[in-house]
């Protein structure tokens, strides 16, 4: 049974309910995991609170990046148990956690902790009108207990890239995982214990959203910030249900992102591009590209290869040699990305590669498996070019000029990420400073210096967090004025 963490121990929920944990790859149950009732997210958020106040407070702040430090070697020294767990969880490829998700919920803790040991807050001296001097200078203090509820399809790197930074600024933290991936987040709690994270500073609960742990939480009236990763909806349903309370919110939202390739791109950089955001994770990452603008030389080129990049995928239990291409998490979620592939059809694509459920071993069957999928055919305007599929698919368009290809990239509701392939230095820059989106590569995908501004533009988010900006939100400003009286003017 997965339990839920709270005060530094394990517990089952008071009221006993449980729900099934599945594997994507088989259907198989994995375990059973005890969801929390208001009761038990009332404790959850008790204890954060005492923690704040007492031994986490009382903590100078190099031990406090220190125990930080001690986080993510213990994460490291674990690697296998968290990969095992991840991996159970999701069906994503071995190669894959060991390399993206395992590693980021280790630095998440590293870079946060070197964060506040490194960033200075303002100060000002300033004349007053009687010629003394007045100095002002900012304190940062902990927001207080921070809510954290995450989605399911990076669950330790998404969960740490939070609680790494609000545990660093001096937050104690309340964390709902997604219902499909509960382990990781569980997990943690041994490596908070064996390092010895005061009890209370980092808490697990699990269960669903509405009327269940998330909704407990997110409206509960003692946490004091609310950060948020998953679907757009689900964002504004929090930001509504929470309004009351006046909170701090951090979202991060959905996505319908572009990739804009230019005849003068090296073709093999942005094959290379392609194929890890439209497929990577089963194309559920929410900075993936799942429209594909073309200047129309390189059009017929950049589609080939990336059709025969897909037929190249091997999809397979994850840590069979050579898969490099998992299930989807759920019979739900397969369901909404084959509704999709339906619809592809009825709005006039046409599937190059791909198009519906690949035909795998009868021992996999009962897993949720999807064919990576490329469209040719089908208008920038409609559904499927423009409604977040988050699965491996995208539509190839053809465009002819810059601003064309800019003015159907913008054209979305979202602004999360964008993707440009060009050799021009001088285009590159026009065009990403045009592009309305919280983030754009260059000749590349997802390629992270946890400095730099993470976050969304219209739907896809309120918000950045990465670096100082995280110190930002997981801290509240505190500005102090010294009249210096006895100085000279
Ligand atoms: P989701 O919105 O369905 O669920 C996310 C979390 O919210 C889960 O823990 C869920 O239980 C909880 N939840 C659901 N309803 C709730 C409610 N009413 N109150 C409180 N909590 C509630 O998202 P998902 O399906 O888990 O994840 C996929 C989505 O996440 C995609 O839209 C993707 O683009 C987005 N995403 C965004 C980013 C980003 O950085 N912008 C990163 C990853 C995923
Ligand atoms: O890399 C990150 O910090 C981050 N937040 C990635 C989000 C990926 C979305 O699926």
């Amino acid at each position: 049974m997965i339990l839920n963490f709270i005060d530094g121990q394990y517990r089952e929920g008071r009221a006993g309910q449980t729900f099934d944990n599945i594997n994507p790859v088989d259907g198989s149950l994995i375990a059973k995991v005890s969801a929390a009732g208001r009761e038990d997210v009332d404790d959850a958020v008790r204890a954060a609170r005492e923690a704040l106040n007492g031994p986490w407070a009382s903590l100078k702040l190099a031990q406090r990046c220190d125990l930080l430090y001690a986080v993510a070697a213990e994460i490291d020294r674990r690697a296998d148990d968290f990969l095992a767990a991840e991996i159970a969880d999701t069906g994503k490829p071995h190669a894959l956690a060991s390399h993206l998700d395992i590693p980021r919920g280790a630095a998440n803790f590293r870079v946060f902790a070197d964060a506040v040991r490194n960033v200075a807050t303002e100060a000002f001296t300033w004349h007053a009108p009687d010629g003394k001097p007045a100095l002002n200078y900012a304190l940062r203090r902990p927001k207080g207990v921070v809510a954290v509820v995450c989605p399911w399809n990076l669950p330790l790197l998404l969960m740490t890239w939070k609680v790494g930074p609000a545990l660093a600024c001096g937050n104690t933290v309340v964390v709902k995982p997604s219902e499909e991936t509960p382990a990781t987040a569980a997990l943690l709690g041994e490596v908070m214990n064996a390092v010895g994270i005061p009890k209370g500073v980092y808490n697990v609960v699990h269960g669903f959203g509405p009327d269940s742990a998330g909704e407990f939480l997110t409206t509960h009236p003692g946490i004091d910030a609310i950060t948020f990763t998953g679907e757009t909806q689900t964002g504004a349903a929090i930001i509504r249900a929470s309004a009351g309370g006046i909170k701090p919110v951090s979202m991060e939202l959905g996505g319908k992102n572009p990739a804009i390739v230019f005849a003068d791109a090296d073709l093999g950089v942005t094959l290379a591009g392609l194929t890890r955001s439209v497929f990577e994770n089963t194309g559920q990452v929410c900075l993936g590209t799942e429209r594909v603008y073309v200047q129309r030389p390189v059009y017929e080129a950049v589609v080939q290869r990336l059709a025969d990049a897909a037929r190249r995928l091997q999809p397979g239990r994850p840590d069979a040699p050579g898969t490099t291409f998992g299930p989807l998490i759920s019979a739900t979620h397969q369901r909404k990305v084959l509704d999709y592939y339906e619809l592809a059809r009825q709005e006039g694509g046409t599937a190059v590669v791909g198009g519906g459920v690949p035909d795998m071993p009868a021992e996999l069957r009962s897993g949720f498996w999807i064919e990576p999928t490329v469209w040719t055919g089908l208008s920038h305007q409609s559904r499927t070019a423009r409604e977040e599929i988050f699965g491996p698919c995208c539509a190839v368009i053809p465009f002819d000029t810059e601003p064309e290809a800019l003015a159907m990239a913008n054209d979305t509701a979202y602004g999360l990420a964008a993707s440009v392939y060009t050799r021009d230095l001088d285009r590159a820059h026009r065009v990403s400073a045009a592009l309305r989106v919280g983030v754009t590569w260059v000749n590349t995908w997802f390629l992270r210096d946890l400095r730099t501004a993470f976050g969304g533009s219209g739907a896809s988010g309120i918000g950045r967090e990465g670096g100082v900006h995280s110190l930002e939100f997981y801290t509240e400003l505190s500005n102090i004025c010294i009249k210096l009286h006895g100085a000279e003017a």
